[in-house]
């Protein structure tokens, strides 16, 4: 065993304590389990010395990623223990009220943040943390935990690599016990080591005894000084074994019997309990009282957790957590004025994003190509030279780590922007955006500030992946705000907003818009209020609800109509999620019939919830059926005349007159 030397007695005394202690509880809920008093169990009996180890090497402050095997971190930083067996139980007053399972929460006071389902999503959290940090000034380190089989998922590729590339503090932490779920290694990856990968990422790597407390210590403690240094981030394998089934209910088959043996003989607490006894630091006597009465502690705590009722809620309160409540409620509408300096639809957002960098530091900006090349439609041209490239980031091309950073940057108290470069790739951080990002607040009470731009639409002729507009695929994820200006004075006030929020907000951008639609947009600060629409036209005879691109689509063709003596009034949504319906049900009140038009595919578009939500509410108002129309259900295709065949432009008059004739 290495380095005892360097470690003086109490410490070691005291890591005796803090490896036995998950064990013991572990024990412990095997035991319930089997009772039937708890649902799940993913053992880490058997890789102790790992999280112990990491836990001991690191500072209180540095940040620690766990997973699903690791109540070792929990215990080592101190976490209140019954709220902790309320929270493995499902009971009330646990971590997250039961509103996630076992380890799946974070306790910022303790710089735990936890996982989600998703293996490696973490992994680019890690980075945002490390990121905080470094720009912070602090001298604080993020380890993350994963799997050796959730080192083939992307997020780890991408993490690593974003790690590597702005050298962050960051320690990758690979239990590598063997078996992910029943896949062995050599189903897994056909590397020898996963360390070996490190030097592609170009950090250093090393394959350590995870069964060996003091090996890790020392290992994390080195990658730990690198980082803080500056030096940025390290690889450590640890080589441990999984000494029951992925989850207790599935058992160890597939597993050959000799391999338990031989790693039981290699248990991190019976060994590190074995060696201080050898060198006097523990007697048998000692260890078995310390047994004793941490079981009678555990024992103590489980039946008060068990006795705590299961949680109780009402619908109210469950979705009142799901959003946090905007830092200033904006109550009152702002309007252009026609003395303002007239803008591109580009400049506004170009403009916003500038305002909101001045106004608050903490806003950080990541995207592809958006530092000294200003981005690919140049929106953040000139913002190295005013605000440092800091702050104003190149990413590697990684969609995914972009958004899981911006999470970690989020919850150590920073505002971060990410820019799609085309909103069709988004597709690419889809779990991180929907799972992650957006479902933190409800699960852990911790809100997630941040804005993520995405340019997207089609009439460019820019062919099936980089002209679709995504919207449908996000409304439909409570915790997320979705937002589509559709003038350049909303396109600036939304930005505003979208950063003041507090909240996870989906800002989409036209991209035909950009150059070609201009308007007064007010200097300095202003913000339009996310979740209000604005009567784009006002009309008596029908409505057409819209967002984007199709607000100018509405707009010609009400014009049109006006000539023939039709009054068509038309709503721009401007917000998506929420939607301004109190806004919408007016309009179909006084005209009594609506179409709702956007460029998405018809089918699953977000029409589809205005319309069924006007069906539901307005029905008695109604003089003719809620009418849709959206783009056709199939790629946007590259060619302009079948784009057109595509988009809904071209069957706007027709449905508007027969809506008109109903
Ligand atoms: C993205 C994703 N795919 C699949 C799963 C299902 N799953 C949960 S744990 C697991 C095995 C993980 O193995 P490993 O990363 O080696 O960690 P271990 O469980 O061995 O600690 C799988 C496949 C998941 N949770 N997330």
């Amino acid at each position: 065993m290495l380095g005892v030397q360097e470690l003086t007695s109490e410490q070691l005394r005291s890591m005796y304590r803090a490896i036995l202690l998950p064990r013991l509880i572990e024990e412990r809920m095997l035991i319930l389990l089997r009772q039937g008093k708890l649902s799940k169990w993913f053992s880490g009996i058997g890789q102790e010395a790992i999280a112990v180890g990491v836990v001991s090497a690191l500072e209180a402050d540095d940040y620690i990623l766990p997973m699903h095997r690791n109540l070792g971190v929990f215990t080592g930083r101190g976490v209140d223990l019954l709220t902790l067996f309320r929270q493995l139980l499902g009971r009330d007053g646990g971590f997250t009220r039961g509103r996630d399972r076992t380890f799946h929460f974070g306790i910022l006071q303790h710089h735990i943040v936890g996982m989600i389902s998703h293996l490696a999503a973490m992994l680019p959290v890690a980075d945002g943390l490390a990121l905080a940090a470094q720009l912070k000034g602090t001298r604080q380190v993020a380890a993350a935990f994963i799997g050796e089989g959730s080192t083939s998922e992307g997020d780890f590729h991408e993490a690593a690599n974003l790690a590597a590339v702005w050298k962050l503090p960051v320690i990758i932490v690979i239990e590598n016990n063997q078996w992910a779920l029943s896949t062995p290694t050599n189903e897994q990856y056909a590397c020898a080591d996963l360390a070996d990968r490190a030097a592609g990422y170009g950090m250093p790597g090393a394959v350590v005894d995870g069964n060996d407390c003091l090996a890790v210590y020392h290992a994390v403690r080195a990658a730990a000084d690198r980082a803080r240094k500056g030096h940025g981030p390290t690889l450590l394998e640890f080589k441990t074994f999984r000494m029951r089934g992925h989850e207790e209910a599935s058992g160890t088959d597939y597993v050959e019997e000799e391999a338990i043996e031989e790693w039981a003989r290699k248990d991190p607490v019976l060994r590190f309990e074995r060696s201080l006894i050898q060198q006097g630091l523990l007697s048998e006597d000692d260890a078995q009282t310390q047994r004793s009465e941490l079981k009678r502690e555990i024992e103590g705590l489980a039946d008060q957790a068990l006795a705590t009722p299961d949680p109780d809620s009402t619908a109210e309160r469950e979705l009142g957590d799901v959003y946090a409540s905007p830092a200033t409620p904006n109550s009152q509408l702002p309007t252009p004025n026609s003395s303002d300096p007239e803008r591109r639809y580009v400049d506004a957002i170009s403009d916003g994003l500038r305002e909101g960098m001045r106004r608050d530091d903490k806003v950080i900006l990541m995207g592809q190509d958006i530092a000294e090349y200003g981005g690919v439609y140049k929106i953040t041209e000139g913002f190295v030279e005013e605000f440092g490239k800091a702050r104003v980031r190149n990413t590697p091309i990684i969609e995914s780590a972009a958004v899981g950073a911006a999470l970690g940057l989020s919850l150590a108290g920073f505002r971060p922007m990410v820019e799609m470069q085309f909103g069709d790739f988004i597709t690419c951080a889809f779990n991180q955006i929907v799972n992650n990002v957006a479902k933190t607040k409800y699960r852990w009470d911790e809100p997630v500030p941040m804005v993520i731009r995405a340019p997207i639409g089609g009439g460019t002729g820019a062919g099936p992946f980089h002209s679709q507009n995504v919207e449908a695929w996000f409304t439909h994820v409570a915790g997320l705000k979705v937002v589509q200006p559709a003038t350049p004075f909303d396109a600036k006030g939304l930005l505003l907003a979208a950063f003041e929020d507090g909240n996870p907000v989906l800002y989409l951008e036209h991209k035909l818009l950009y150059r070609s639609e201009k308007g007064p947009v007010p200097d300095g600060y202003y913000t339009v209020p996310i979740g209000r629409g604005r009567v784009a036209l006002a009309g008596t005879d029908a409505t057409i609800v819209t967002y984007g691109v199709g607000v100018r689509w509405a707009l010609e063709a009400a014009e049109q109509l006006a000539r023939d003596g039709s009054s068509v009034e038309v709503i721009d949504l401007r917000s998506l999620l929420p939607w301004d319906r109190a806004m919408v049900f007016d309009s179909v009140k006084k005209t009594s019939k609506v179409l709702v038009l956007h460029e998405a595919p018809l089918t699953g578009g977000f029409g589809g919830e205005v319309a069924a939500a006007i069906g539901e509410e307005m029905f008695e108002s109604l003089d003719a059926p809620v009418m849709r129309l959206g783009g056709l259900d199939m790629p946007v295709p590259f060619s302009k005349t079948l784009e057109e065949i595509y988009m809904p432009k071209v069957r706007l008059p027709a449905a508007l007159r027969d809506l008109l004739a109903y």
